[in-house]
């Protein structure tokens, strides 16, 4: 790993189907940079665990991330991708922070309150945790960069609280990382209702396009699409729906948002839509195909997977070894 080079991190969890979201405002941005940094990519299942799980299925999804985080343009011989439970330092770096976060400050975060809701009949200390495993997966890397969607900010806010905080308390430790959010993309909304997020666990399926979905399912989630109530393809504060689906045009066509509305002007809402959903399979057809390829191809992941363990439990000792001894832990006898 080269040593000059800033070190860029981040991960999503197996916790179903990867949406459009996911992609846009997330995975898609990871691949650019991967020649500039030292990038390490990594399939958060310790994360997936704050909610429900049926155990054969995590495993499948997590296998499956696996394969996809490669088709969508993710190079194991450029960048680190691992699975986070294979590098136990995770969670043992994650119980020192706990010892440095304020049960306040967790109570406050959205995300928590939200899956709360969600989840009121499951409410565990996980899921209150969740972004202090998150500041763990950032911190044991010196992470300097995290690409992120919106809704994860105040997540990396915390990060950067809680490694000001150690570093104060114990002297200089961990690189206090940044977020790195693109002006395009990092919050899609969801089809259905667009004061929320596009998001893997939304119950109505009209309302998320997954990447493995097909053609049929993709042209009709966008047919059935919300939209605003003039007939004007036109990106504004006051046109939330259409804005999303010119978003998602845009990025998937390569287009920019001014082309497009010039080119839809005076079309109906109709052949907007249709244009929108034929981007986007050309976009998701060849990761589709290129991910089953993957997939089914378990010596080759495997192998990918015990390389990226080797190297990010390389660092992640290397951190975690100064974290006990600068909190004063006496370290192993060998
Ligand atoms: P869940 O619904 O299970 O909470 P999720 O869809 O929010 O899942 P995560 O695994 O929590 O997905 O997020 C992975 C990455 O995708 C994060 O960087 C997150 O910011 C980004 N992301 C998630 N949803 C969107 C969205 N609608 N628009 C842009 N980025 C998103
Ligand atoms: N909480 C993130 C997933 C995540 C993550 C990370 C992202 C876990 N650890 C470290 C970036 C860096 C989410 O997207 N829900």
């Amino acid at each position: 790993m080269d040593n000059v080079k800033k070190t860029v991190f981040s991960g999503v969890q197996p916790t179903g189907k990867i949406t459009l979201g996911n992609y846009l405002g997330a995975i898609r941005n990871w691949t650019p940079l991967q020649d500039e940094y030292n990038c390490l990519y990594c399939v958060v299942d310790l994360h997936s665990l704050t909610v429900a799980q049926v155990p054969a299925e995590l495993r499948k999804n997590t296998m499956d991330l696996v394969a996809l985080y490669i088709a969508c343009g993710i190079d194991p011989n450029k960048s680190t991708l691992f699975i986070q439970s294979h590098v136990h330092q995770h969670a043992e770096l994650a119980w020192i922070l706990d010892t440095v976060a304020y049960i306040g400050e967790l109570n406050r975060m959205t995300q928590f309150k939200d899956k709360s809701r969600k989840h009121a009949d499951n409410i565990n200390m996980g899921l209150m945790n969740y972004p202090v495993l998150m500041a763990s997966d950032i911190l044991l890397y010196q992470t300097e960069l995290v690409p992120i969607g919106k809704d994860q900010t105040q997540h990396l806010e915390l990060a950067r609280d809680l490694a000001e905080r150690f570093n104060g308390r114990y002297s200089d430790t961990f690189a206090v990382p940044e977020a790195l959010t693109y002006k395009s993309g990092s919050s899609i909304k969801s089809l259905q209702d667009t004061s929320v997020k596009m998001s893997k666990s939304d119950p109505n399926e009209n309302a998320v396009v997954s990447l493995m979905d097909d053609k049929d399912a993709i042209a009709r989630k966008f047919k059935r699409a919300v939209t605003d109530c003039d007939t004007a393809v036109r990106f504004a504060e006051d046109k939330a729906a259409i804005s999303n689906l010119l978003t998602i045009y845009s990025l998937c066509s390569g287009e920019s948002i001014e082309k497009a509305e010039f080119r839809f002007a005076g079309k109906g809402y109709g052949e907007f839509k249709q244009a929108v959903a034929d981007a986007v399979i050309a976009v998701v057809e060849p990761i589709q195909a290129e991910q089953k390829r993957l997939a089914a191809d378990k010596a080759y992941l495997e192998g990918v997977l015990k390389q990226g363990a080797e190297q990010a439990g390389r660092l992640a000792r290397r951190t975690l070894d100064k974290v006990y001894r600068k909190v004063g832990l006496v370290g192993r006898f060998r």
